[in-house]
């Protein structure tokens, strides 16, 4: 196979062993299975999976819930009620094939990989909700609710919590189409966004300041002059406040809008060249 095989040992929690991650090769990989002496490499539309012959394999996972049926279902609380089923029922089908879009969710990837690594991995999304959980201004229940939301996109949107489920450019712009272009999927796609802005509201008053939002680009590796940028576009009226309805707003108009002239673009800090 014309692929090369990138060994790198992912920091899932304390307890995980390091193990082989097919890295870049899987961008372009078009074979659904590849088997090799330790490894299945599986890749649908939107994920590549590596299934190890191991037995017993454990994930670390501090505050995710190991119960699939004692999941909450909170994000239902922070549905977007400002679209209606119209609005959505327009676009469905049409969305995400313009090239400012994909660079946005190629930003967005970029992001997400907290690691390093060049792929998205369950291993980002709980470096992702420890860094904000450790901020130290969500509550006990919120921390909770964050841990669960955080654990139900992973599994709704790339399937099993494992190592070796990773999700490369490529994956991760086939699954945001699909995933814009379903009704159901895209109402609940921003379903984390409350909780990040809790996480960055130090004081709690249910507005963020220009301080506040540069906690919010700093947990995400992004630099303090973008954030301010970014502040000062999503603060429309400019009377230096952003509520949490207006965060969750232009985070979520991201993912979804391909109109260049939305203040959007913003949002996650300057976008990525290609
Ligand atoms: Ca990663
Ligand atoms: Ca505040």
């Amino acid at each position: 196979m014309a692929f090369s095989i990138l060994r790198k040992g992912l920091n899932l929690g304390k307890s995980l062993q390091k193990f082989v991650v097919l890295k870049k090769a899987a961008e372009n990989i078009k074979v659904e299975s590849v088997k090799s002496g330790v490894t299945t490499l599986t890749c649908t539309g939107c994920y590549c999976s590596l299934t190890p012959k191991l037995a017993n394999f454990e994930v670390a996972n501090r505050g995710f819930s190991s119960k699939r049926d004692a999941k909450h279902h909170h994000e239902r609380k922070y549905q977007s009620s400002s679209e209606s089923d119209s609005d959505l029922e327009e676009w469905l089908g049409k969305r995400g094939n313009s090239d400012f879009w994909r660079r946005k969710i190629r930003t967005l990837h970029s992001i997400l990989d907290l690691n390093k690594d060049g792929v998205v991995s369950f291993d980002d999304f709980k470096i992702l909700a420890d860094r904000f959980v450790d901020l130290g201004h969500l509550s006990e229940k919120h921390t909770k609710e964050f841990y669960q939301v955080i654990q139900d996109l992973w599994e709704k949107q790339f399937g099993e919590i494992s190592p070796y489920n990773f999700v490369t450019v490529e994956n991760f712009l086939d699954n945001m189409h699909h995933v814009i272009n379903d009704k159901r999927l895209v109402r609940r796609a921003h379903s984390f966004l409350p909780y990040l802005f809790k996480a960055v509201d130090k004081d709690k008053s249910g507005e963020i300041t220009v301080e506040e939002f540069k906690l919010f680009f700093d947990v995400l590796g992004l630099k303090d002059e973008d954030a301010v940028l970014a502040f000062r576009a999503i603060d429309s009226n400019g009377n230096g406040k952003i509520t949490s309805k207006e965060f969750v707003k232009h985070g979520r108009d991201f993912f979804v809008t391909e109109d260049e002239d939305r203040i959007s673009k913003y949002f996650w800090g300057p976008l990525v060249e290609h």
